[in-house]
This record gives C-alpha cells, sequence and structure tokens, in this order.
C-alpha cells in the first residue's frame, strides 16, 4: 500500500497531468512507487549524504563524525578528505564506464556491420562516417564503405586501450584547452585506462591526496565525454542516421487504446532501432489486426526514447519517473528494456497488469522479467521476436482498466550540430554574430535526470523558462528534454516564450528556444559545439557565455557528465546536492579552486529562480570578459525570486 497519503499528494509529487492522474490511480490500487520507497527509506543516512561513510575494505566500514565528536578518520587513517574524494572519485569511473560501456557496445556492432556480421543494420550516414574516418586518419580514397567502416572501428576500439598519447576526439579539442590539460596531467587517454586507474586509486592506500584524486576525477569523465559518449554518440549517427529538425508527441497520451503498444526503456539505440523496423513488418501488424487491434504503437521511454526521437520522430512516453506510471495506464502490452536507468521495480508494477517485461541484453538481466538475449548479428530476426512477443500479449489486456490520462503534445527534436549548423548556412558565424550582438546573451545545458526528492520537471521547467525569457538559447538532452517536451517549450511556436532577441532568431529560423540535442550520451554534442565556437572566435572553452545545468540529477552518470562539461571549461549548477559536503576541502576545491585549473566550477542551487539568476550573472560576467556588451544582473532581482508560483509563466528571473 502506498507509503504516501493526503489530497493532493500527487500535485506535490510531479508538475505533470499525465503523471498525478497516475500516481493517484496506483495508490488507489495500492501499487508501490518510487515516492513510496523515498518515503521508507527516510531519514536518509547522513554520513552518506555528506560523503562521510566507507566501505573500500573489510577493516571497515567506517564513517566520520561531522560534528567532530565521534571518529575523525577510518580504521586506516583516511580523513574526511579522502573518503570524500575516494567516494566521487569511485561515483564518476562508474558513471563514466556506463556511458563508455553502451559506446563500445555500439563500436562492436559498427565492427561487426563494416565486416558483414550484423542483420538488420546499415552504414545510414555514410558522409558522416568518411568525415570521422578522415579525421583519425584512415584513408578514404578510392575503398569501400566497408573497408573504411572496418579502419575506423579498429581506430576507436584503439581509444578503449592505452595504445596512443590521448584519445582520438581530444583533436577536437582547442589547443589552448588541451595545453592546460596537459599542463594539469588531466589529458585522457585510454577511456578504460583511465577507469581502471580510478578505482585503483581509490583502493586502500594507493591515492591518499584528495586533490589529487579529484583531478583523476577529472580525467576520468573527459575519457567518457571526448571518449565513449562521444563514440557512442558518432557512431550511432552513422549507423542510424544523423539526426534533423522532427516533429513527435510526447506524455502518456501517446499510447494508443486500439493498438498494441511497446515502451522502448534505456539507453542503446542497437535494440531500439530493430525493434522500430520490426513493428512495421506486415506479418506482425496482421497478426496485431487478427487479435483486434489497429496496429502496432512503439513509444519511448528515458534515453533510448530519445535517440528514437531524435531520428525517427518516435512518440516518447516520458522521462525518468514516469517508467512505473506508463505501466499503471494498463496500455502496455511489454515494456522492453536495454540498460541504464531502468528500476528494477518495473518488474513488480507490470505483474499488476498483463504488461511483459522483456529484458535484452546480457549484462543488465531483472529477474522475474522474459530475457531475450540480443545479439546485433541477428538484430532483426530478435527485434521480430520480441514484437510478436508483445503482439501475442495483447488478447489478455484489461480494457476496463486502461487509463491514457491525457493528449498528447507536440514538439520538435533532432538538433545535432550538424542540424544546428546547417540551419545556420554551415557555420557558427550566424550564431556568434547574435551572441556578440546581444540578441542571445548565451547558451545552456540544461540536462539530466528527474530525481523524486524534488517535484518532478519543476526544476528544468522553471530554470529553462528563466533563462529563455531573459534571451538565453537553452541545449537540452536526456530527461531534461522530455521534461520541456511535456512543457510545450519545444515547438517552433514557443519562441513566443523568448525573450525578444532570442525570439527573433528562433522566427527567422523555424526552431524552438530549446533545442532537443539527443540522449545523455549526446552531451558530447554540447562538447563538439562549445569547442566549433571557441574554435571559431580563436578563444578558449571557458571564456565563452555558456553554462551547464543538471537540475534533478539523480545518476553517477550524470556527476561523469559535470566533472566533464567542467573540466571542458563550463561552470555547471547541480539542483541536488552530491555527497561531498562532509569534507570543506573538496567543497572548496569544486566550488572555487577549479576555476583557476580549469576555468569553470560547480555550484549547487536547488531554487531554480536564483540559479537562473546565478547562471546569467556567470554568462554576463563571460561576455564582459570577451568584451561584448553585457548587463549587470542586478542584486535588486534576487529579492524579486521565488518559487513559490511553480511555473512562473511570464514572470522574469
Ligand atoms: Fe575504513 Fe579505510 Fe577501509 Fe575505508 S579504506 S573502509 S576508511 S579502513
Ligand atoms: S535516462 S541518466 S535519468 S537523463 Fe538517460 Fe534520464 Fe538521467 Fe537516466
Amino acid at each position: 500500500m502506498s507509503a504516501i497519503s493526503g489530497n493532493g499528494h500527487a500535485r506535490r509529487l510531479t508538475i505533470n497531468e499525465d503523471a498525478q492522474a497516475m500516481i493517484d490511480v496506483a495508490r488507489a490500487e495500492g501499487i508501490e512507487t518510487v515516492w513510496d520507497r523515498l518515503a521508507a527509506q527516510e531519514p536518509q543516512c547522513g554520513y552518506c549524504a555528506l560523503g562521510l561513510s566507507c566501505r573500500n575494505c573489510a577493516m571497515g566500514p567506517c564513517r566520520i563524525d561531522p560534528f567532530g565528536e565521534g571518529p575523525q578518520k577510518g580504521v586506516c587513517g583516511a580523513g574526511a578528505d579522502v573518503i570524500v574524494a575516494r567516494n566521487l572519485g569511485r561515483t564518476i569511473a562508474a558513471g563514466s564506464s556506463s556511458h563508455s560501456d553502451h559506446g563500445r557496445d555500439i563500436l562492436e556492432a559498427f565492427r561487426a556491420l563494416a565486416h558483414g556480421e550484423t542483420t538488420g543494420y546499415r552504414i545510414a550516414d555514410v558522409d558522416k562516417m568518411k568525415r570521422l574516418a578522415e579525421e583519425v586518419g584512415v584513408a578514404t580514397e578510392g575503398r569501400t564503405t566497408e573497408e573504411v567502416a572496418a579502419d575506423l572501428a579498429d581506430v576507436l576500439l584503439e581509444d578503449y586501450g592505452t595504445r596512443r598519447g590521448s584519445l582520438s576526439f581530444v583533436a577536437r579539442v582547442p589547443e589552448v584547452r588541451r595545453a592546460k590539460w596537459d599542463s594539469v596531467g588531466i589529458t585522457p587517454r585510454g577511456v578504460d585506462r583511465e577507469n581502471v586507474e580510478m578505482l585503483h586509486r581509490t583502493h586502500m592506500g594507493v591515492d591518499n591526496d584528495y586533490v589529487n584524486t579529484l583531478l583523476h576525477g577529472l580525467r576520468t569523465g573527459l575519457s567518457d565525454g571526448w571518449g565513449g559518449s562521444m563514440i557512442a554518440t558518432e557512431l550511432s549517427d552513422v549507423m542510424f542516421g544523423t539526426p534533423t529538425p522532427v516533429m513527435s508527441e510526447i506524455n502518456l497520451g501517446v499510447l494508443r487504446t486500439d493498438q498494441v503498444n511497446i515502451a522502448m526503456h534505456g539507453h542503446n539505440p542497437m535494440l531500439s532501432d530493430v525493434v522500430v523496423a520490426a513493428a512495421q513488418d506486415p506479418e506482425l501488424v496482421e497478426l496485431a489486426r487478427s487479435f483486434g487491434a489497429t496496429g502496432i504503437n512503439i513509444v519511448g521511454l528515458c534515453c533510448t526514447g530519445n535517440e528514437l526521437l531524435m531520428r525517427r520522430g518516435v512518440p516518447m512516453a516520458g522521462n525518468h519517473l514516469m517508467q512505473e506510471l506508463v505501466l499503471v495506464t494498463g496500455a502496455l502490452e511489454a515494456m522492453v528494456v536495454d540498460y541504464q536507468c531502468i528500476m528494477p521495480s518495473v518488474v513488480d508494477v507490470a505483474k499488476c497488469y498483463h504488461t511483459k517485461i522483456i529484458s535484452t541484453a546480457d549484462k543488465a538481466k531483472f529477474t522475474g522479467a522474459t530475457h531475450v538475449s540480443f545479439d546485433p548479428m541477428h538484430g532483426a530476426e530478435i527485434a521480430r521476436d520480441i514484437v510478436r512477443m508483445a503482439v501475442e500479449a495483447y488478447p489478455d489486456r484489461n480494457h476496463e482498466r486502461v487509463r491514457i490520462p491525457v493528449k498528447p503534445v507536440r514538439m520538435m527534436g533532432g538538433f545535432s550540430v550538424e542540424a544546428i549548423l546547417g540551419a545556420l548556412g554551415g557555420t557558427p558565424k550566424p550564431l556568434v554574430d547574435a551572441i556578440a550582438a546581444g540578441t542571445i546573451r548565451g547558451a545552456v545545458a540544461v540536462v539530466g535526470c528527474n530525481n523524486p526528492k524534488l517535484p518532478q520537471d519543476l526544476e528544468h521547467i522553471e530554470l529553462t523558462r528563466r533563462l529563455i525569457e531573459n534571451d538565453i538559447l537553452v541545449l537540452v538532452t536526456g530527461c531534461a528534454a522530455v521534461a520541456n517536451g511535456k512543457a510545450g517549450q519545444m515547438l517552433p511556436e514557443s519562441a513566443a516564450m523568448a525573450g525578444p532577441g532570442l525570439r527573433s532568431v528562433c522566427e527567422a529560423l523555424g526552431i524552438p528556444p530549446v533545442l532537443h540535442m539527443g540522449s545523455c550520451v549526446d552531451n558530447s554534442r554540447i562538447m563538439v559545439l562549445a569547442a566549433a565556437l571557441a574554435d571559431f572566435l580563436g578563444v578558449d572553452i571557458d571564456q565563452l557565455p555558456l553554462a551547464g545545468a543538471a537540475p534533478e540529477w539523480y545518476s553517477e552518470k550524470a556527476v561523469a557528465i559535470g566533472a566533464y562539461v567542467v573540466a571542458s571549461g563550463v561552470t555547471t549548477v547541480l539542483g541536488v546536492q552530491p555527497p561531498v559536503f562532509g569534507s570543506p576541502h573538496v567543497v572548496e576545491l569544486l566550488a572555487g579552486g577549479l576555476d583557476g585549473v580549469v576555468g569553470a566550477k560547480f555550484a549547487v542551487e536547488p531554487d531554480p529562480a536564483r540559479a537562473a539568476l546565478l547562471i546569467r550573472r556567470h554568462i554576463e560576467a563571460k561576455r564582459e570578459g570577451l568584451g561584448l556588451p553585457f548587463v549587470e544582473v542586478g542584486a535588486d532581482e534576487a529579492a524579486d525570486v521565488s518559487t513559490e508560483a511553480p511555473l512562473g509563466a511570464g514572470s522574469k528571473a
């Protein structure tokens, strides 16, 4: 039974009407959700929340008393600084490894494709593949596509090891930044190397200097951002197509009462892309019809949904905190999962309905789910088997329990770097000119997850709205993108929500003021765009009027992203406090000292209005540094900010 009670409780948990309706249904039917489990966990461990607990060895577990009355050292002698830094380092390594292993899976499939060993895949963007090959030194003249692809795959596979001095895509980084990285010893070498080295350093008795550990944390993050994630993004574009602007629909309203509904959840487009193709197989569509359905409806969830939306316009059911609620609609025949951000609880919720949970990655099994081992060598056949299983579940649907609470909202996605530059006429110059003139003040990447500790999507929406109202272009990925889509902020006509400068640019180009750049690995696209702008201007990335924000982050991957974004020179504001506050020294380094090392730092600001203010001040300071017209973002505005009116339409931060 639900642990949360009281009238209107759903409205305190999420700003979205579809989620509120489904939370109420779950509560009425005694179905436990993420919010119930969070309530049951409270109060959560204070030592862990501060980063002050360690279980890295069997002399422990140990904890440090933050009030100075209890133990100040672990059994080995590690104090607060070392323990907090080690914990953060391991978190970065876990996040970086997750993205990078995803990248390796794509890369191995790409290599198999190049050797003619897969079914259901093709090289969709041959031009991009050739550009990448030339970029990393693979000859393309007079060679077949497959020969070039095979060599490109081998070069990128080497990026996972240590055979060259630095990763291939580090060459994309402005020279001045690379020199900075070299001078502090954080240029990323092999992807695996940095992650393994972080695990080594954080073993008992290895790296016992918190500054040294955290610098390697930046390097580990960089191996993700300019390595594993970038490889995932680039090769996904090659295999599935480089996104171009596309219209789609979003929220639980994308489910169909009259069709077989299949939700694709996770991160890797390798599976979801072939499932989309299989859903159009005439034989399977006919099978669905024979059961009384009018067709097969594929919808996305989280980042695999973003991959499908960006390239195919596949409708999106929701972000992280919707994964249980989409099951509560009673309208899903199958939730097909690959890996990352998939709550084990979906198996339990699905048991209340006819829905099949189909796991597909051998490295990500779910007890109680149906496992279909996915192998790209037989991608097309396996995808058809999966779709067939979903179709065959349709007769078991209880139509009286189907509740689809809202109509879908329209949205536009598909803003790869190539698409953005294409819209600008093939060069960053119009964007640079607009920034220089002050028509656009700067750009902010608003990225990351949902976290049940915050009202779902409130921070994403409120922060983004305050930024675009003040002529700041917002780039979104992951669950932040889904939040903005649901709120109707990603339509060309939502340019009307922007300040006059940004509005005029968006209207001229026919684009929204909030640009969907993809899934969480696709934050690499934002790095590429930042590097292109810096190169165009002949400056370092940290001089640009840019910022990052992760208002509702929860995952280790988000910490890795934060590490590489800051190490790349982009100051980042977090909406959820990371577990580092047990060490004032670590906090001082992350929120202050790093600025002197990489020209960027972290801030934590849970109030989106204050976060917007902080970011605007930062952007205006960067403008001043570049000699561009700037405005003082006054202290008087601080008194004006409030989150009392959650969505604050029309209010200025
Ligand atoms: Fe305790 Fe040190 Fe072992 Fe950590 S590494 S559990 S602080 S003894
Ligand atoms: S899915 S990492 S909750 S963005 Fe990429 Fe969303 Fe965060 Fe997962």
